[in-house]
């Protein structure tokens, strides 16, 4: 006879993860991607997420609040101090670590910075995923494994490619079971804490990202400064202000003749009108905040 017991269910688990990675390690793109949505944004040029964003991946028995960070980095801005600040807290506050590591291109300074923080945390797990895997060949991704194994005892190391969502659900699934018992944290419906609107801006800020170049995108913030709905059209109103740290900066966003505002603003709106699932009307304004990155009153002024 098997002791089996029916009415002995598994327990429910739940717990926070943080998604830990140097700069463009895919951390956006991986938490997008377990979450089945774009709440985070990305984009091909490092250190583009700036804020804690939580991402509820909701499974057969578990919640798994992920925690996207900025990438983790050395550096003596005080802005970007400032945001690897928000990632190592971030860390402190997860049940579990997920590193994530770029397997095609290896980050050795940021990747020890993470080692000496998953190292200086005792008793609680951390899984690795090694990422990008679309873009190595076996060989290389097998000495990487090797070679990851030696640094430290994780308790998974999974190859994904989150931009494809190869083993993707292996991967959450290897974490689920690591997460503590406990009931959920969030109800079944939400996917995100951080508001609509900071999404908004935010998908204004990548499209920035996307076209301009140098030191711009490191230069820019995005503020809401008004958002309304039309009750009658459902057409949402959305006036949104590009703050750019000198004049020079301001030319550039703008363009010629306005073109590469328009651009950023169509290319934003698109991305609005999917997440919010109804028409936009989006009004874009560039303001000079000078040196706002050095300041740290501006900073905070400007959401950070
Ligand atoms: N080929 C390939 N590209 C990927 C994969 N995952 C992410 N990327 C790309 O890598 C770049 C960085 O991705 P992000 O998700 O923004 O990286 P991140 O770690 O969040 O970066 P920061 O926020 O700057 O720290 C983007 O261009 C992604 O499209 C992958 O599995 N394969
Ligand atoms: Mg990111």
């Amino acid at each position: 006879m098997t002791d089996h017991n029916d009415s002995e269910e598994t327990p429910f688990r739940s717990g926070f993860a943080a998604i830990a990675g140097a700069p463009n390690a895919g951390k956006s793109t991986l938490l997008n991607c377990m979450i089945g949505e774009k709440i985070s944004i990305t984009s091909a040029k490092p250190q583009t997420t700036r804020n804690r964003i939580a991402g509820i991946a909701h499974g057969p028995g578990y919640q798994i609040v992920f925690l996207d960070i900025p990438g983790v980095h050395k550096s003596d801005k005080i802005f970007n101090q400032k945001i690897v600040d928000v990632a190592m807290s971030a860390i402190d506050e997860a049940e579990l670590v997920l590193v994530i590591a770029d397997a095609a291109r290896p980050d050795p300074a940021s990747e020890s910075l993470i080692m000496e923080k998953l190292n200086s945390r005792t008793g609680s797990p951390a899984v690795l995923a090694l990422n990008k895997i679309d873009l190595v060949e076996k060989p290389k991704l097998l000495k990487q494994i090797d070679r990851w194994s030696k640094t430290y005892a994780f308790a998974e190391i999974v190859p994904v490619s989150a931009k494809h969502g190869t083993q993707v659900p292996e991967l959450l699934t290897a974490m689920a079971g690591l997460m503590p018992e406990g009931p959920p944290y969030y109800p079944e419906d939400e996917i995100t804490d951080v508001p609509e609107r900071f999404i908004v801006s935010e998908m204004i800020r990548e499209k920035v990202f996307e076209s301009t170049g140098q030191e711009i995108p490191y230069s820019t913030a995005v503020t809401i400064e008004d958002f309304s709905e039309n009750e009658d059209s459902g057409v949402v109103s959305i006036h949104a202000a590009i703050h750019v740290e000198r004049n020079s900066q301001k030319g550039i966003i703008i363009g010629r003749h306005g073109q590469m505002l328009k651009n950023i603003g169509t290319a934003a709106r698109r991305d609005i009108e999917n997440l919010l699932a109804t028409r936009v009307f989006l009004q874009l304004f560039v303001r000079v905040e000078k040196n706002w990155s050095k300041n740290p009153k501006a900073i905070r002024k400007l959401g950070y």
